[in-house]
C-alpha cells in the first residue's frame, strides 16, 4: 500500500495532471466527496486529503508515504525525517515581505505578522533586524490595516490580495513551488513502489516544461 498526501485547493489541481501521467487517477472527487482516504485506480495507492501545513507532519510520522507541500510550508516545518526529492514546479509564488504602500522604512523594532513565524524570524536573524513577530493562521493582510504589525510575510502570487488591501510587496524572501516529500523509512521499506513513483514524476514535470520533446 502506498499513501500519498494531499492538500485540497491548487495542490490537487496542479499535481492531478502530474499523477495522471504517472499511471494514477483518483476515482472520488475530493471537492465534492466527503471521504478523506480517496480510492485509485490501483488498489495499492490511496490519496490521504489533509490540510496544507498537516502535509509534512503526516509524511514525517508515516501515516503517508509520500505528500505533496509548498517549499513554504516546508521551510516552516523544518523538513526532519523527510526526503524532497522532486521538485514539481507547481503552486508557484514568492514568499515576500508587504507592507503599506510607500511606507518609509522603519527602525524601531517593528511588529510582524505571519504565520511563518520561524522563517520570519530566521530570515530577520540573518539581517541583523530586532523584530517581534506575531502568529497568525490568516488574513493576514488585515494586520497592518488595523494597526496590529507594521508589516506581513506571506506567499504572494500575482500580488492582487495585497493592491486590493493598500499594500505592496517590499522585500522577496524565497521563490516558492510546491515538492514531493517522502517519508525516510518508506523510501527504504517500499523502495520499489517509491523510486518508481518519483521517476515517473521527474519525467512528468519534464514534459509539462517542454511539452514537445
Ligand atoms: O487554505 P488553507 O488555510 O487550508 O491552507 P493553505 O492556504 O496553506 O493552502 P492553499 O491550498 O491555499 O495553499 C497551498 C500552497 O499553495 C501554499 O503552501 C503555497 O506553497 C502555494 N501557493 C501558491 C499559494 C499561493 N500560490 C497563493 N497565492 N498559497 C497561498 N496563496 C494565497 C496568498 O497568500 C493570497 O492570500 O492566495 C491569496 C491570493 O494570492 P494573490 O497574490 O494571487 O492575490
Ligand atoms: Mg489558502
Amino acid at each position: 500500500m502506498l499513501k500519498i498526501a494531499l492538500s485540497k485547493g491548487r495542490i490537487f489541481k496542479e499535481t492531478l495532471p502530474l499523477l495522471a501521467q504517472a499511471g494514477i487517477e483518483p476515482i472520488d472527487d475530493p471537492e465534492t466527496s466527503r471521504k478523506l482516504i480517496l480510492d485509485t485506480n490501483h488498489d495499492d495507492v490511496k490519496l490521504v486529503i489533509i490540510r496544507a501545513t498537516d502535509v509534512p507532519t503526516y509524511v514525517e510520522y508515516g501515516a503517508a508515504d509520500v505528500g505533496v507541500a509548498g517549499k513554504d510550508v516546508l521551510l516552516e516545518h523544518g523538513g526532519n525525517g523527510l526526503y524532497e526529492p522532486v521538485d514539481l514546479q507547481i503552486a508557484r509564488c514568492r514568499l515576500m515581505v508587504a507592507g503599506p504602500k510607500n511606507a518609509p522604512p522603519l527602525r524601531r523594532r517593528y511588529r510582524i505578522a505571519t504565520k511563518y513565524v520561524k522563517t520570519t524570524q530566521s530570515y530577520y536573524a540573518e539581517k541583523g533586524e530586532q523584530v517581534e513577530v506575531i502568529k497568525l493562521y490568516g488574513s493576514m493582510e488585515l494586520a497592518p490595516l488595523v494597526g496590529l504589525a507594521d508589516r506581513i510575510v506571506d506567499v504572494v502570487d500575482t500580488g492582487n490580495t495585497l493592491r486590493a488591501n493598500g499594500l505592496a510587496p517590499l522585500e522577496p524572501i524565497a521563490d516558492i513551488s510546491s515538492r514531493l516529500i517522502v517519508n525516510k523509512a518508506a523510501m527504504k521499506m517500499k523502495h520499489a513502489q517509491v523510486k518508481s513513483l518519483i521517476q515517473q514524476l521527474q519525467v512528468a514535470v519534464e514534459r509539462q516544461k517542454n511539452p514537445i520533446s
